[in-house]
């Protein structure tokens, strides 16, 4: 194995990464093997919360922790280790559910000025979706425009944010018995803003130093995430834009062209990307590429506005977290365009090496070298222009340094809630019941989430793609989002033929009778909202208890990073999941929250985190909980029997 093979699992990035090197080009990839992380910071014993700081608590090297330790283990203030870790933890719940619910709010404010006509370009895309969730959030609509509901949709959307009393009304998606457990333990989120500034003020000096109650507010602000914030900017992008049904697309770096205008659209949100999806068709605009002697013009995909624009225009996606600077290293990349979250500062130095122009276009997010073009939600076709014909007059600027790997690999995303319920039950009969069937029958084990990032501190995609490949092959359904969506592509698992190649017997027999793959992919960060609404309608169907913690369901991220990773964990455990995270876990410094976490949450939620770097190993546990899920509904029985093969049957007979 040479030493480029061990950054990556992925051919094309390995192309890449030896080019970067031999063009002299810096990327994540040196940067991380330049720079190991502090083993004190890593483990959750250290705090920078006051300027007496920073206090470093480390567990005693070599030797179990005595309780002199544990009295000696304190910052300057007095905080023990275990305040410190918990702190820390729920400052990471905050940063990640602030970013999602941020982004659900840029959402509600363009819905809204869509309704109230002042955002043109934009218009109501699904009708039928619109009504539901006016139905769901008891919105009134006898005779009244589209427009008219839409604008107390909107408005109840953005007061979510800034509600200070009473529970989320998107709450209500939860099962009741969810709903009524997050009662008991005083967690139902009051308003989404609200309980991430709670954790911002009770992390400061000298407030909450009671590990427990910091990490049940860090519960709070995490369903007001997943439940809320995510929730609320998925159902309306889908009213927006259309809730994504089956399409195929491509996936990889080779996804870029050499004699096109090459438009990469990188970071979260897709209000700026579809119009610039809209745009890069019009003809006045293919005929400026030609002008400058391009054949056309190629838009590309990256991280979750990669996800965003496959799932519902079937735009290519050019790769993931690891690979952005890669995509610049192949020198055709006329412009990257960025929003927010994900996106590494270093692309403008990478960009600068080549001739692409990296855009910033968020008030949010500004990159030192970079150029701003502000997105304009009133005008949003001519911030879109704008941007396009920038690319369009750097086409000329390139060095002649190109260089494009192959291995493009064809994908079918847009496994949206409604689609799947569709492709299961039929457009007239929508139902999950054949996928409950199949799970009691046991020819599907469970169901498992894989989702995040990519981490430089592992070979990328290679968690991704070995968790997933092991949990088909052992009859796991798994449905995916984010980063870990776009490694599956690219390892050809998200086609209905990968059924046959990698999935156990049971669920290849299933995904072949439906025609779908057995990886499904249900688009970006926010759309995780996705999977904890597809587990709600498994629970409702009947069949598999009351509740999403008596599924035979488990969840993971196994290449994570970003805080945002971590918030979609606590409120996929505190939704009832176990859920097991790879690479590095944040509170090993402190037994006490690591237990809190691992253990206790089980007690109180019904679903727990867990810990393993080793993607084989977390696939296993994940499955040991399904049986044990399976177990406990009386269904590891029906799982036996489809084991055993007429063959076998009949030899069976035969004794
Ligand atoms: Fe140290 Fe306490 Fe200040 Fe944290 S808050 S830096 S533990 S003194
Ligand atoms: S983009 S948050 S690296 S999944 Fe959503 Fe990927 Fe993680 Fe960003």
């Amino acid at each position: 194995m040479t030493e480029e093979k061990a950054k990556s699992i992925d051919q094309a990035s390995i192309e890449l990464i030896e080019k970067a090197a031999k063009d002299g080009v810096n990327t994540v990839f040196d940067r991380a093997e330049a720079m190991k992380p502090c083993p004190i910071g890593a483990v959750g014993s250290c705090c920078k919360n006051c300027s007496m700081g920073p206090c470093r608590v480390p567990l005693p090297k070599g030797r179990e922790e005595t309780p002199e330790d544990k009295q000696k283990r304190r910052g300057v203030c007095g905080a023990t280790a275990e305040t410190i870790a918990a702190r820390n933890f729920i400052r990471m719940v905050a940063g990640g559910a602030a970013a999602h619910s941020d982004h659900g709010r840029g959402v509600a404010e363009l819905f809204l000025a869509v309704a109230k006509g002042e955002a043109p370009g934009y218009e109501i895309k699904d009708e039928q979706k619109l009504m539901q969730v006016a139905l769901d959030w008891g919105i009134e609509i006898g005779d009244r425009s589209n427009n008219e509901i839409a604008v107390d949709i909107g408005e109840k959307a953005l007061a979510e944010f800034g509600r200070q009393e009473g529970e989320l009304i998107t709450l209500r998606k939860a099962p009741l018995k969810r709903q009524e457990l997050w009662r008991q333990q005083g967690v139902s989120p009051r308003g989404i803003d609200r309980e991430i500034v709670e954790i911002m003020h009770r992390t400061h000096i000298g407030v909450d130093q009671d590990y427990k109650n910091l990490l049940k507010q860090g519960v709070r602000a995490a369903i007001g995430d997943g439940w809320g914030g995510s929730m609320i900017a998925t159902e309306l992008q889908d009213i927006l834009f259309g809730t994504p049904a089956p399409v195929l697309g491509k996936a990889n770096l080779g996804v870029l062209e050499e004699e096109e205008v090459n438009i990469i659209i990188h970071g979260h949100e897709p209000l700026l990307s579809e119009m610039i999806v809209a745009v890069a068709q019009e003809p006045e605009m293919i005929e400026l590429a030609k002008s400058k002697g391009a054949k056309g013009i190629n838009l590309a995909g990256m991280c979750c506005t990669a996800n965003e624009i496959l799932m519902r225009h079937g735009v290519a996606i050019a790769g993931n977290f690891l690979q952005q600077e890669l995509a610049i290293v192949t020198g055709a990349v006329d412009a990257m365009v960025v929003d927010v979250q994900c996106i590494m500062q270093s692309i403008q130095t990478v960009a600068e090496c080549y001739h692409t122009k990296i855009i910033t276009t968020s008030p949010k997010a500004k990159i030192p070298g970079a150029v701003h073009i502000e997105f304009d939600e009133h005008d949003a076709l001519k911030s879109a222009r704008e941007i396009v014909k920038t690319a369009i007059e750097n086409f000329p600027n390139r060095k002649g340094n190109v260089y494009i790997p192959g291995g493009v690999t064809n994908q079918i995303a847009g496994f949206s809630h409604e689609t799947i319920n569709y492709l299961l039950g039929g457009l007239f009969r929508a139902s999950y019941r054949p996928l409950n069937d199949n799970i009691i029958n046991g020819r599907i084990r469970g169901v498992a989430g894989v989702v995040g990032c990519n981490n430089a501190r592992v070979n990328h995609n290679e968690g991704h793609v070995v968790m997933v490949k092991e949990l088909i092959k052992n009859d796991v359904l798994v449905l995916t989002t984010g980063c870990n969506a776009i490694a599956c592509a690219e390892a050809g698992l998200l086609v209905p033929e990968a059924a046959r190649e990698f999935a156990g017997k049971g669920l290849a027999e299933v995904c072949e009778t439906v025609g779908i793959p057995p990886v499904l992919h249900m688009g970006s960060c926010v759309d995780n909202s996705r999977i904890l609404i597809a587990a709600t309608a498994v629970v409702k169907d009947g069949g598999l208890g009351d509740d999403i913690s008596e599924l035979p369901v488990a969840g993971a991220a196994p290449e994570w990073m970003s805080e945002k990773a971590i918030s979609i964990g606590q409120y996929f455990v505190a939704s009832g999941v176990y859920t097991v995270f790879g690479v590095t876990w944040p509170t090993t410094g402190s037994k006490e929250v690591t237990d809190f976490l691992f253990k206790e949450m089980e007690e109180m939620y019904g679903g727990m985190w867990d810990f393993e770097p080793d993607p084989i190993q977390a696939a296993h546990l994940m499955i040991a909980h399904i049986d044990k899920k399976r177990k406990a509904l009386g269904i590891d029985k029906a799982r036996e029997r489809v084991l055993y093969d007429m063959e076998m049957r009949r030899e069976m007979d035969a004794v």
